[in-house]
């Protein structure tokens, strides 16, 4: 059964696979699955067809026949329990690679969400300028640690993984900041992530929706 996920109409990045349904779509590439995209408005992720499949009213979700996901995390685990390509089959491997999901998602990825946010909710604050750099200050700590356990490895735990998948795609929302760039192997590590063809097909088609919708 073809899966259908979803993805925004108009995305600030302009499909630039910074939006969460680019993991998503990375995943089902890895994995060969195809799959179908419905678009929502941001005013339709708050009414109840969506809010049914997200209760927070966000994207990405997951359909597939009865099955109604949401949570990029949970996504993707998902699609790698179902589908060779993932996850290794050695349950220590497959254990260790979930975790660096995990790590991913509640330990390196909430403190860059934290930066991103501050300009938009604090920006009128009178202490942002010296919230900036404290931010980028715990950003740089788990850089380290984590160039650290990277060293020279091409991914994080043996073979690619879906470990890999979300922490590059965690890694991605630094762009900008100068700071992965201060890591040579974390920067050549996103690079190893971007470069597979998954990872393309996958960017592809979130940028074909906005080079569309602009005509271009
Ligand atoms: N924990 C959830 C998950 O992992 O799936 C978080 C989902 C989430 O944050 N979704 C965002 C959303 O729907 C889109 S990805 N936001 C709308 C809302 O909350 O009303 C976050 C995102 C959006 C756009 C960019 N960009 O354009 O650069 C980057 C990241």
């Amino acid at each position: 059964m073809t899966p259908t996920i979803t993805a925004f109409e108009a995305s600030p990045d302009q499909g630039q696979g910074l939006a969460r349904d680019m993991r998503v779509r990375w995943a089902l590439e890895e994995v060969g699955q195809p799959y179908e995209v419905r678009l929502v408005s941001f005013k339709a992720m708050k009414q109840p067809a969506h809010l049914a499949r997200h209760p927070f009213g966000q994207i990405p979700t997951y359909e597939e026949g009865d099955l109604v996901l949401f949570e990029s995390g949970s996504i993707i685990f998902h699609i790698a329990e179902r589908h060779a390509g993932l996850l290794p089959k050695e349950a220590n491997a497959r254990a260790r690679a979930i975790t660096w999901m995990f790590a991913a998602l509640n330990t390196v990825e909430p403190p860059i969400v934290e930066l991103e946010q501050a300009p938009f909710v604090e920006g009128d604050k009178p202490w942002l300028a010296e919230r900036i750099p404290m931010l980028k200050d715990r950003i740089r700590v788990r850089m380290d640690q984590l160039s650290n356990r990277l060293s020279e490895a091409d991914w994080l735990d043996g073979a690619f993984s879906a470990g890999d998948l979300m922490m590059v795609m965690v890694l991605r929302r630094l762009e900008g900041d100068g700071i992965v760039e201060d890591y040579p192997n974390l920067a050549a590590y996103v690079a190893r992530g971007q470069a597979r063809p998954a990872y393309k097909r996958a960017y592809d088609a979130q940028l074909a929706v906005f080079t569309a919708a602009s005509g271009g």
